[in-house]
């Protein structure tokens, strides 16, 4: 699981990932403890809290999901977190709380949350109908809070070619 703080402007972004040991079970409300630097091992979970070109190479820490809410999708939409984090295994700490939710912006077909649908949200699209996990883990704003289940034009719980149709014509 990743989340990503990327300012539109400015310097200073933030990138926290989280993993379950393993990576095979999805995250749920819990503390985890004594993770590693992310993605882990199979026996130890993950973390990694980086920013502004800052990062450790080893790590020791602990995170704890207060709530989590996936999607049909597989996109994170909401996310409470705290976390502690030691590099290179030393005393002095980072600590910090992530408290996240995607913009739900309810319009359809508006594939680069920019609240509206029009061309520009072609490129967009066609990204997301082609590769979803792409899309949703796309590191261009402002693509990380868009709330990817506007984008499954024709309702059926899957964002596809079939959805493919449906778009083109709301853009007529
Ligand atoms: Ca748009
Ligand atoms: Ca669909």
């Amino acid at each position: 699981m990743r989340v990503a703080y990327l300012p539109r402007f400015g310097p200073s972004y933030w990138n926290l990932e989280f993993v379950s040991a393993g990576s095979k079970t999805p995250l749920k409300a819990g503390t985890y403890s004594n993770a590693i630097r992310f993605p882990g091992s199979g026996q130890q979970s993950g973390m990694d809290v980086s920013g502004d070109s800052r990062s450790c190479n080893n790590l020791l820490g602990t995170f704890t999901i207060n709530a989590i809410e996936t999607s049909p999708y597989n996109q994170i939409t909401k996310l409470n977190a705290a976390f502690e984090q030691h590099c290179e295994n030393k005393t002095p700490a980072l600590r910090g709380s992530v408290d996240f939710a995607v913009h739900k912006t309810g319009v359809v077909g508006n594939a680069n949350c920019d609240g509206i649908v029009n061309y520009l949200d072609i490129d967009y699209f066609e990204s997301a109908v082609t590769n979803p996990a792409d899309y949703i883990n796309s590191a261009a704003w402002p693509l990380n809070n868009c709330d990817v289940s506007q984008l499954d034009i024709n309702k059926d719980g899957k964002i596809d070619a079939n959805d493919r149709a449906p778009f083109y014509t709301l853009l007529q």
